[in-house]
């Protein structure tokens, strides 16, 4: 490797492939591969080979901004910061502290999470924090916590995919959300095991299947509880494992049996022998996976959905035990350590819940503060955003871009809109920041040192590789001087190492323990598997940290060269038990529900949305970078060929997708390998085309998550649609309309 080199991780998605950063003469920065990153062994996606792209000034910003009569005007930082300041605490004053609401994402590293959730809680006093991650993988969070006792994405490492017997694959397209990933399931069928991938479309990764399921969005809770109830009609359960390690069968049994094969071939579209063909490759392997990403997460009945998954795998005895086991694909970079240390609404550091008496009195002794003096839980991502402008007024945004990426956008944007103040940190002028009052310019992966948790629950470290531009500050030094000005000088360190000592003791003793990780150990070791406690005696000897019940310990032992009393960190949880008080999984017992909004005759077609290979998101960055844009220029409206006959639309030809909340247009793109009674977009985009303008905020009553996988829709060829289009429930619609004052920017400001 080259010296000038520095080894660290994508900026993207979860799968934090390792990549190497070198600055070149022209000011560029070359990535390189790190073959000795065992995830990704040095492959890339084209997003992470053209991520140094959003460094380049050209495309960010390096100044911050304030509003001036309507238009963002580049200002010092000490004015920035000083309007930032000023507002919350009159805001504060005249309203109280849960008028000011604080927003992060699962793309910020630990030490930023950790640090957003502490400034909310201690500086602002405020309940009102939320985070992205809300409409990401907190359904499958919740059923994890609620089956398992302990929720981390996947279990095991990736490594055990390619070993295992039969993996199924719920509502993931991995060969496009984490291409270098599809190689663990290539490797599973080189080896002999079976692949069966559910999801309503032929994506590219059913490709790779030897079995594709294609149900209708929004049923695959009958279609687990259907594989269930043949599991048991077939003399397929696994007693013993039933009896000994887990509770609530008999329940979850007799649920799972009102699901017939016919009912649920009618309720799903999927026909009862590929129900009986998909039982028998679980079934016949000694090991099998169930591994789900946002197809069957992103719904009203989201978190019931994977546990009826869960429910599968415990039936025929597979979890806890080696090469088996339920995982969900987490998506952000550090969508998994972004749910552990505290910017949810109702988390405190190291997974602890904000209502446990306990874990407030061990988090408040870290920070110095009185336990009482922490406010309780607040709102879910969603409902934080509705409630701007009402009794929130002020709103400081980190790390996410909710114009294009929160359910009923058009809704969210009038809310963000309605604000007193909201002060966005970014790094690019994203939809949301160009309707912020002030935008500060943050540095960014490469420019900064950060952990982040891979969906292994892996914590890896990122190296700062290169010299940040002038004008802009990190995210850290931004809370800093808002405490700073808010009256608390200390307890915000800026140094990231720093924040992650502090990160460490109050993790420490919580489930997601990190107290006996260090950068020193991170620079060394390929990353850390938590929960990794301090201050072991014996490290063979299985671990459990205090409060974290039934945490296994790695099963390869201690670290060679190791030195005695430090954990080698957890690569396989569950093995010996669960981590519920008593030590069992927990079965649920979930029966079919309709969607939110099931299709009628004013809205025949069902709409599903997600992801482009060269996009990432809400297109922040990735649509700053020419040769995504090139491979991914716009939105379309995926369908098949005998809807595009119905409607007269012909391939690129724009058509209309019309919810009860509004109106988008795009490109059709027919395909056969989508149902005929769905539509799919993605949902990168901002403007006429931007899908979220479409979807449906119904919440999942546990999980808080919004259902951006099932609405019902019409679609109408535009030529035809002029006379016939309009919102019945009367909203505003505001997609692609250029929001005249707000969106403007003075020129130079993002030069
Ligand atoms: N290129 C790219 N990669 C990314 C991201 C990105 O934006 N772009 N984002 C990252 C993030 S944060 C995340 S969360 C992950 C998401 O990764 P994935 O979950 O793989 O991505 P999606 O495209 O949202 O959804 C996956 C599949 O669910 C299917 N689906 C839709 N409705 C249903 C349903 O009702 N049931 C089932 N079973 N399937 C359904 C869709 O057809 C789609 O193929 O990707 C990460 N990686
Ligand atoms: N219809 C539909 N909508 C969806 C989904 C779907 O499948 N369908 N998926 C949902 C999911 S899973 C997710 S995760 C969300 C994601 O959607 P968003 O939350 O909008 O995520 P990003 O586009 O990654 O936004 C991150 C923002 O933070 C900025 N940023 C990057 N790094 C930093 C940093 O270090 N500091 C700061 N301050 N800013 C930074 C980026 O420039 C960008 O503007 O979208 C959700 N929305
Ligand atoms: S798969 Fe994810 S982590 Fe890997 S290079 Fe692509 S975006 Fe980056
Ligand atoms: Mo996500």
């Amino acid at each position: 490797m080259d010296p000038s080199a520095t080894p660290t991780h994508c900026p993207y998605c979860a799968l934090q492939c390792g990549m190497t950063l070198t600055p070149a003469p022209d000011g560029t920065v070359e990535v390189g591969e790190r073959p000795d990153f065992p995830v990704n062994r040095g492959a890339l996606c084209g997003k992470g080979r053209t991520a140094p792209a959003v460094l380049s000034s050209r495309v960010r910003l390096t100044s911050p901004l304030v509003r001036e009569n309507g238009v963002l005007t580049p200002a010092t930082w000490d004015e920035a910061l000083g309007r930032i300041a000023e507002g919350l605490s009159s805001i504060r004053s005249a309203h109280g502290p849960d008028a000011l609401g604080v927003f992060g994402g699962g793309g910020l590293t630990n030490e930023k999470a950790y640090s957003l959730g502490k400034f909310a809680r201690l500086v602002l006093g405020t309940s009102q924090i939320d985070y992205n991650g809300r409409f990401c993988m907190s359904s499958a969070a919740a059923a994890g916590t609620r089956a398992f006792g302990l929720d981390r994405g996947l279990p095991f490492p990736l490594e055990d995919i390619p070993r295992t017997g039969c993996v199924i694959l719920v509502g993931s397209n991995l060969a496009e959300t984490m291409p270098p990933a599809l190689r663990y399931l290539t490797e599973l069928r080189d080896n002999g095991g079976t692949l069966i991938v559910v999801d309503p479309r032929r994506t590219r990764s059913a490709e790779q299947a030897d079995l594709h399921l294609a149900p209708r969005p929004g049923t695959d809770l009958a279609l687990a509880a259907g594989l269930l109830h043949l599991v048991v009609a077939e003399g397929r359960t696994d007693e013993e494992f039933i009896r000994e390690r887990t509770s609530g069968w008999e329940d979850a049994r007799a649920a799972a049996m009102a699901h017939w094969p016919e009912y649920v071939e009618r309720m799903t579209g999927v026909p009862v022998p590929q129900l009986r063909e998909a039982v028998r490759l679980f079934c016949e392997p000694e090991a099998a996976m169930v591994l789900t990403a946002r197809g069957p997460e992103q719904q009203s009945k989201g978190t019931d959905t994977v546990g009826a998954w869960i429910n599968l795998c415990l039936a025929t005895g597979r979890a806890g035990r080696p090469l088996s086991g339920y995982g969900c694909l987490t998506g952000q970079g550090n969508g998994q350590g972004g749910r552990e240390h505290g910017q949810k609404a109702d988390q405190l550091p190291g997974y602890r819940k904000l209502t446990d008496p306990a874990a407030r009195r061990h988090v408040a002794g870290v920070w110095g503060v009185d336990p009482d003096s922490l406010p309780g839980p607040g709102r879910s991502a969603y409902e934080l955003l509705d409630a701007l402008g009402g009794d929130v007024r002020a709103l400081l945004l980190m790390g996410s871009n909710p114009v294009v990426s929160a359910p009923r956008a058009a809704h969210v944007e009038e809310r963000l809109r309605s604000l007193d103040l909201l002060a966005v940190c970014d790094v690019v002028l994203s939809e949301t920041a160009a309707l912020a009052d002030v935008v500060l310019p943050v540095t960014q992966w490469a420019e900064e040192s950060g952990t982040t948790t891979s969906l292994e629950g892996r914590v890896l470290l990122r190296r700062r590789a290169i010299t940040p531009p002038e004008g802009v500050r990190s995210d850290l030094e931004v809370l800093h001087e808002l405490a700073a000005r808010l009256g608390v000088e200390k307890g915000f360190p800026t140094d990231p190492e720093e924040v992650f000592e502090e990160l460490r003791r109050a993790s420490a003793g919580g489930p997601a323990d990190y107290s006996g990780i260090t950068y020193r150990r991170l620079a060394e070791e390929n990353g850390v598997f938590w929960p990794c406690p301090a201050n072991v005696e014996d490290p063979a000897a299985p671990v459990r940290a205090p409060g974290a019940a039934g945490v296994a310990p790695a099963s390869g032992g201690r670290r060679p060269g190791a030195p005695v009393g430090v954990h080698p960190g957890t690569p396989r949880l569950f093995l010996d038990r669960f981590a519920t008080e008593d030590g069992l999984a927990r079965f649920v017992s979930v029966a079919h529900r309709a969607a939110a909004e099931e299709p009628d005759d004013a809205y025949p077609v069902v709409l599903t949305t997600g992801r482009v290979v060269a996009q990432y998101q809400s297109g922040a960055q990735t649509r700053r970078v020419d040769e995504l844009n090139a491979a991914a220029p716009g939105p379309f409206v995926e369908l098949h060929p005998h809807l595009a006959r119905r409607l007269g639309a012909a391939e690129g030809d724009p058509v209309a997708v019309v919810s009860r909340r509004g109106r988008a247009v795009a490109p059709a793109r027919i395909t056969p390998s989508i149902r005929p009674d769905t539509v799919f977009m993605p949902f990168h985009w901002p403007g006429e085309g931007r899908a979220n303008t479409l979807t449906n905020p119904a919440l999942d009553p546990v999980s808080r998550m919004p259902e951006f996988k099932v609405c019902a829709v019409r679609v109408e060829a535009v030529a035809t649609v002029k006379a016939a289009v309009g919102p019945e429930s009367g909203e505003a619609l505001e997609a692609g309309s250029e929001p005249a004052a707000a969106t403007q920017v003075s020129e130079a400001a993002t030069a």
